[in-house]
């Protein structure tokens, strides 16, 4: 089902989401990292937006770009609206990019119509989302909850940039994260449009859902270490093959997480080395990605991915060692906010229906700040992190107008 109308505000966050999609690391791909220089211009182009549309902008210490319009009553505790415009390789356009160009449109909506909302409202482009870069965990939004964890900035990407030289490269400030921290006094509520990155909403035919609850995530980084031999000579039985020790592992993996319909467990990355044909693989660095709607299953599966490992590794006489560094909880959605969220569509003519994000977002470090929840968007065939992704021009604006709808009402 699709509300039409001139298709004004849908046409507008296209435009806009071209405009950032130019912004790349890769040319012929869209690959924009942390702290890139991809990263650095799509931050440019969004204060510039920001700035035309008549929001007060900077872009922060950490990179993220802050956007912000006086309410009727300045003092009122303000909105906060936003999402991520860093991406994954190869990334598809919309992920993150079009939370932050709706909560643009709908402040030039607003101010167009004359209308000054009733309280202050934030736009907010966060730039370390992904965490693809950086061994973090939604630093630029934790930072903003007062979460950012100054161990961060040692991370080292995969180039051995540390964070830190990183963010000073692009013109940010490390000393300066702390002070980004919000008063959460000052803050009502924050709202994230995204796309739902799943196939519910074009199974339901549902323009728009309302996030009921986001997934808890843990993230590791694994080493295993064999020894380098011979292709040709070296009999079976007498390797130690790491590279055949976690073709075992990533088999642990996918089984842990397949044993429930709600769990997932991911092997994205595995780096051979030495990486030669006829060279027995004497190391391989990989990584675990594994979620769960409930905590306690989620670190339980993982407990139980890392003894299988460690014994089969055992087996193979191969070291192996694993280390995670990302937590992120399960995490449920504020209950007023999502009430809000249900009247807009409802006003639109909208049936309300709830869905759990099986994907991370930053509305989880936004969680710890203030009241949060999120608006999901239809994309085609449920497809993201892929340049396939994409969402009609028509809910793009149902978005943005049930954004509108939600922003009077909480506003108020
Ligand atoms: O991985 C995630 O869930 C998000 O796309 N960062
Ligand atoms: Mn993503
Ligand atoms: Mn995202």
């Amino acid at each position: 089902m699709t509300l039409t109308t001139d298709l004004t505000l849908g046409r507008r966050a296209m435009a806009m989401i071209e405009d950032l999609a130019r912004h790349t690391d890769e040319p012929g791909r869209l690959t924009r990292l942390y702290l890139s220089d991809a990263h650095r211009k799509a931050a440019d182009a969004t204060l510039q937006l920001m700035l035309e549309v008549g929001l007060n902008a900077h872009i922060d210490a950490l990179g993220s770009v802050i956007g912000r319009i006086e309410g009727a009553d300045p003092d009122a505790p303000a909105l906060l609206i936003g999402s991520h415009i860093d991406s994954v390789v190869d990334a598809g356009r919309y992920d993150g990019n079009l939370g932050v160009v709706l909560g643009i449109v709908a402040v030039e909506a607003l101010t167009r119509q004359g209308i000054k909302p009733a309280c202050p409202i934030e736009i907010v482009a966060f730039g370390d989302e992904e965490n693809v870069r950086f061994p973090t965990n939604l630093s630029t939004s934790q930072a903003l909850a007062g979460r950012f964890n100054p161990a961060w900035l040692d991370g080292r990407d995969q180039d051995g940039i540390a964070l830190r030289d990183a963010l000073i490269r692009f013109g940010g400030d490390p000393d300066g994260a702390a002070a980004l921290a919000r008063d959460p006094a000052r803050y009502r509520g924050y709202l994230e449009v995204h796309i739902e990155q799943g196939p519910l909403l074009e199974a339901k035919d549902l323009p728009v859902g309302i996030v009921s609850a986001i997934n808890g995530i843990t993230r590791a980084r694994a080493t295993a270490l064999g020894e380098a031999g011979h292709a040709g000579t070296v009999p079976m039985a007498m390797r130690r093959d790491a590279l055949a020790a976690v073709a075992e592992m990533i088999s642990i993996v996918e089984r842990a997480g397949s044993t429930r319909t709600d769990t997932v467990a991911t092997v994205g990355v595995a780096q051979v080395q030495p990486g030669a044909i006829n060279v027995i693989p004497a190391r391989v660095d990989f990584t675990l990605d594994a979620r769960s709607p409930d905590d306690a299953v989620r670190l339980a599966m993982v407990e139980d991915i890392v003894t299988e490992c460690h014994a089969a590794a055992q087996r193979r006489g191969v070291a192996f060692t694993i280390e995670p560094f990302m937590e992120s909880p399960a995490t449920p959605m504020d209950k007023t906010l999502i009430g809000q969220l249900e009247d807009a569509a409802r006003s639109l003519g909208i049936a309300p229906l709830h869905l759990s994000s099986g994907a991370g977002h930053d509305a989880v470090a936004m969680a710890n700040l203030c009241p949060s929840a999120m608006l999901f968007v239809r994309c085609k065939g449920g497809i993201s992190h892929n340049p396939a992704e994409s969402i009609t021009v028509e809910d793009a604006d149902v978005a943005a107008r049930v954004l509108i709808e939600a922003v009077r009402r909480i506003a108020a």
